[in-house]
């Protein structure tokens, strides 16, 4: 592929469908609907500050439309762009409480089902500060002839066949893969398109930032209180946005490790295994990274028994991940050590 020709995301994922055998197409239009659904949601994040002065005072929009929160909003348009083309048969959104079966849209059934946290860290709206997307893309296991059912949505992290993630940062980033590398593309606002800005990610070795909520320090396993007194110790750099997909974002560019510990609010973790750690997971993997619990266990290999699962996560540069894996290993053997 050329370097000095623009590449649209469009054009990429069509020349990437011959690199599957009996491809149908159905995957390259899921991802071409989840861009265009990008798009949308980039547009109303971008003006979300406006929209809440004009919403401060009637709650209402200079149309006369309800002010919607940014993240139902997020959630809607990516519904209707999924459902809309009927390139999917099931969406499970961390939005909703249950799977939302997709009718088949001109007899066309679809094998996939699709997974998203339509706006991640949407704490962060209201002060402009990033927030992303994340997507997971799954191939049903029930029926083809029937419609989905919670089957298909509760497998494991390494059955998923494409996951990304949007960040709406100081520019707008997709970033995704199919399990044969990871590639991000850059929002030309001047175009309206996305534009293959960075090829075959690879995150490096190690790197100086460690991202975790330090404010929960007291409120974590002695082990991993001991793991983060090193990476201070290291003087890795702290960097927490609050934001995964943006924390996760740096890490794959610069190295490092993103934490999420269980905390006595969470002892099962905060974070969502189907719609946040799984995707997340495929793609710093794919990036060369790993990713694994506070139990040290792969995430990608855990059981998912229900749609909001909670996880706990240690992800990022490889050697940093076997580090503190070493590092819970070594303290949590130790026979009087938290106790
Ligand atoms: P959300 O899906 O409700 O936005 O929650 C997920 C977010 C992550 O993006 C972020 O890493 C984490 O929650 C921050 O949580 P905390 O404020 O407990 O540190
Ligand atoms: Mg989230």
């Amino acid at each position: 592929m050329s370097n000095n020709r623009t590449v649209t995301l469009d054009e990429f994922i069509i020349r990437r469908q011959k690199d599957f055998s009996f491809a149908s197409g159905e995957l390259t239009g899921l991802l071409r609907d989840i861009g265009v659904a990008a798009k949308i949601v980039n547009r109303e994040v971008n003006k979300a500050g406006l929209l809440n002065i004009l919403g401060v005072a009637d709650k209402s929009n200079a149309t006369g439309d309800e002010v919607q929160k940014l993240d139902l909003y997020a959630n809607q348009k990516l519904i209707d762009c999924l459902k809309n083309s009927g390139e999917c048969c099931g969406i499970a959104s961390e939005e909703n409480e249950d799977f939302i079966p997709i009718n088949s849209v001109a007899d066309k059934s679809s094998k996939y089902v699709v997974v998203f946290d339509p706006l991640d860290g949407s704490s962060n709206i209201d002060v402009n500060v990033s927030v992303g997307t994340i997507f997971g893309i799954y191939r049903r296991v029930s029926d083809a002839n029937s419609p989905c059912n919670l089957d298909d949505f509760l497998q494991k992290g390494t059955k998923l066949v494409a996951a990304g993630y949007v960040l709406y940062g100081t520019s707008t980033l997709l970033v995704y893969t199919t399990g044969r590398g990871v590639n991000g593309f850059t929002l030309d606002p001047t175009i309206g398109e996305f534009c293959l800005s960075h090829q075959d990610i690879q995150i490096p070795e190690r790197g100086n930032y460690y991202s975790v909520n330090q404010g929960y320090y007291l409120k974590f396993d002695v082990e991993m209180r001991r793991y983060i007194d090193y990476c201070s110790d290291m003087n890795y750099r702290l960097r927490y946005i609050g934001s995964m997909v943006s924390d996760i974002h740096r890490i794959l560019f610069q190295g490092g490790i993103f934490l999420y510990p269980n905390t006595r609010k969470y002892p099962q973790g905060k974070l969502r295994l189907v719609y946040e750690c799984n995707p997340l997971s495929f793609i710093v993997e794919q990036a060369g990274g790993r990713s694994i619990s506070s139990q040290l266990e792969r995430i990608m290999d855990l059981d998912v028994k229900h749609l909001h699962q909670r996880a706990t996560i240690a992800i990022g540069s490889p050697a940093m991940v076997d580090e503190m894996k070493a590092f819970v290993e070594r303290y949590s053997a130790l026979p009087t050590f938290g106790k």
